[in-house]
């Protein structure tokens, strides 16, 4: 069954108050859509000095080495308190690399290539759709095939990450984008062949939040300091008009935006991230962090470091990647 949980609003003059925590952001694959300066550089090391030693059983290239370090994750003023982004707490580290980009499709075609791996949106045969992806007259066709909760995805055939934003669609002008529809069970083989694998949640809100304390986002608490973008998500009125302030209108090259002072890009926005853990002690279901392309402030405002959502981990989606993590081998 596919579950799809509602953020409910109620909008006041003076306030935006969040009765539900949950964003419609989320695809579960396992319910059924008809029911339902910088402080920071002390922890930061470029990792190719090391990678030139041998040590490592995996490619340094592309990722930033983060020093052991202990960092306040969560918050006291969470937004949506049922998704557990409280209390604030410190948390304490050891050290890790991490990916400087979301994976690419030009690296997962390469992973592709050289492993023949099929994605589960492939064998399953369908992934979820935003529905912008789709022309404006086909978009009436496909009304049995959306969640009742959150209607703009579409459980549609032949999508998948070669065919991402729909299933004529392909990724050649979109190789430098991040990798979509994408399990966490497809991201873990991803991973594991590179010899990484997935950041922890705390691994993920401490490369997110650089160094900064108590901040929203990565850079800061003002979402578009100076009248700057620094994150893709969505501008206008979600779901029906995107205006695209920020330049696109869904997923950007994952080298778009400025980088977080650890060096790191689109920790916020474009795409959902995978990561280890499990949903409340749910093994089935794993925390994905960052928000994506279609978050807004009105509706889904999860692009903030401290917050947190959920998919199963057989769970695929248009806004929905990851990138890898590793440990050091030896020091
Ligand atoms: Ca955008
Ligand atoms: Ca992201």
């Amino acid at each position: 069954m596919y579950l799809f949980t509602t953020a409910f609003l109620v909008l006041t003059t003076s306030t935006i108050q969040y009765v539900s925590s949950d964003c419609g952001c989320s695809t579960n694959r396992n319910t059924d859509c008809k029911n339902d300066l910088n402080p920071s550089h002390k922890y930061l090391k470029e990792s190719n000095e090391i990678r030139d030693n041998n040590d490592e059983l995996f490619s340094a290239s592309n990722m930033v080495f983060l020093e052991k370090s202990t960092f306040e994750m969560g918050t006291n003023k969470p937004v949506f308190e049922s998704d557990d982004e409280g209390p604030l707490r410190n948390v304490t580290l050891n050290s890790f690399y991490i990916d400087k980009y979301e994976v690419s499709n030009r690296e997962f075609y390469d992973f592709v290539k050289e492993t023949g791996y099929r994605t589960e949106a492939e064998i399953f045969g369908d992934s979820f759709l935003f529905e912008m992806c789709l022309p404006e007259e086909d978009r009436d066709k496909y009304q049995d095939l959306r969640a009742v909760q959150a209607p703009w995805w579409i459980k549609m055939k032949g999508v998948s990450w070669k065919h991402p934003e729909g299933p004529n669609s392909t990724i050649e002008d979109l190789m430098d984008h991040p990798v979509i529809h994408v399990s966490w069970n497809d991201a873990v083989k991803y991973c594991d062949y590179k010899g990484k694998r997935l950041p922890t949640e705390e691994e993920w809100e401490m490369a997110c939040r650089a160094g900064l304390r108590q901040k929203l986002y990565p850079w800061g608490n003002k979402l578009t300091p100076k009248g700057q973008h620094w994150a893709n998500i969505w501008q206008g009125e979600f779901p029906k008009s995107n205006t695209a302030e920020d330049g696109f209108v869904f997923t950007s090259p994952v080298d778009a935006f400025p980088p977080n002072k650890f060096g790191l890009y689109n920790m916020a926005g474009n795409v959902w991230e995978w990561t280890q853990d499990n949903w409340k002690n749910d093994p089935d279901t794993k925390v994905k962090k960052g928000g994506s392309f279609l978050c807004h402030e009105s509706y889904c405002w999860r692009y903030r470091c401290a917050a947190r959502s959920s998919n199963t981990k057989d769970s695929s989606a248009s806004n929905l990647g990851f990138r890898c993590a590793a440990d050091k081998i030896r020091s």
